[in-house]
C-alpha cells in the first residue's frame, strides 16, 4: 500500500554492531505522556533524558533505535524469572533479564512535544506493568529518523515495521547475547553490562 511496506526487515551488517554502537543508557522507568500508547498496543517504558547521566544523548540524532533492554523486575512480578516461586533458593537475589527492544528518542513530531523523550517498546508481552523498575539499554543501531504522519494509523504501521526490523536484525548470531535473553537463543554478542550486578 505505502512505501513503508517496502522497508528492508534486516539492517546493519551481519558481522555485528559498528561504531559508535553499542551505546549505553540506564534509568528507572517513569510515567510518560499517558497518551494511551498501551491502547494502541504499543506501550513504551519512558526513561529520564538526562545528559549528565547519559552524555551521548545530547548529540544523538532524534529517531528510532534498536537493541536490548534489561529489566530488574520485582520478584513478585509475574514475568520475573527470579520470583520466589520459580527460584530454588529463597535467598537468591533478583537478576536482570534481557529482552529485544525498539525505542524512540526525540520530540514525537506527530504529537509536537516540546521536550525530548526516550521511550522503549520491549518486544515481550508482559503480564503487568513495571513502573519504577531499573532498566538498562544497549543500543546497537539506528533504524530511521522520526517523522510526522497524516494519521495515527500510519504512525502505528511504521512502529510495527520498526518492531519487525528490530526482531529480525537482532536474531542474527553476532547480534544475539551469549546468554540471558528471555525466550531467546544464544549468540556471540557481549551482553555482560546488561546483567551485571
Ligand atoms: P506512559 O505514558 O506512562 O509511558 P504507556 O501507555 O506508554 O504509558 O505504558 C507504558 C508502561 O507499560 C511501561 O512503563 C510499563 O510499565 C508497561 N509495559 C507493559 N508492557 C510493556 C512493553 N512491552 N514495553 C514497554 N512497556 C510496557
Ligand atoms: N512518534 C512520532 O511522532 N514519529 C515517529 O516517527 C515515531 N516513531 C516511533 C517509533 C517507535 C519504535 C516508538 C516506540 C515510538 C515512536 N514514536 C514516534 C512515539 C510515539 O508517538 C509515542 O510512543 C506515543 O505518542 C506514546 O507516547
Ligand atoms: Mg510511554
Amino acid at each position: 500500500m505505502s512505501a513503508t511496506t517496502e522497508r528492508p526487515r534486516v539492517i546493519c551488517p551481519d558481522s555485528g554492531p559498528e561504531a559508535p554502537y553499542p551505546l549505553h543508557m540506564e534509568g528507572t522507568v517513569i510515567s510518560g505522556f499517558g497518551r494511551g500508547s498501551k491502547e494502541l498496543g504499543i506501550p513504551t517504558a519512558n526513561l529520564p533524558v538526562d545528559a549528565s547521566v547519559t552524555p551521548w544523548i545530547a548529540d544523538a540524532t532524534s529517531g528510532v533505535y534498536f537493541g536490548y533492554a534489561s529489566l530488574l523486575l520485582p520478584r513478585a512480578h509475574a514475568d520475573s524469572l527470579s520470583s520466589s516461586s520459580s527460584s530454588s533458593s529463597s535467598t537468591s537475589t533478583a537478576e536482570y533479564q534481557i529482552y529485544p527492544m525498539v525505542m524512540s528518542i526525540g520530540y514525537n513530531p506527530f504529537y509536537k512535544n516540546t521536550v525530548r523523550s526516550a521511550e522503549v517498546h520491549v518486544l515481550h508481552r508482559f503480564a503487568s506493568d513495571f513502573y519504577d523498575a531499573p532498566m538498562r539499554l544497549l543500543l546497537l543501531g539506528f533504524i530511521r529518523e522520526e517523522k510526522d504522519y497524516s494519521g495515527l494509523e500510519a504512525l502505528i504501521d511504521d512502529i510495527n515495521i520498526d518492531c519487525d526490523v528490530a526482531r529480525q536484525s537482532l536474531a542474527r548470531p553476532a547480534w544475539t547475547p551469549r546468554e540471558g535473553v528471555v525466550g531467546g537463543g544464544t549468540g556471540s554478542l557481549d551482553g555482560a553490562w546488561l546483567v551485571r550486578k
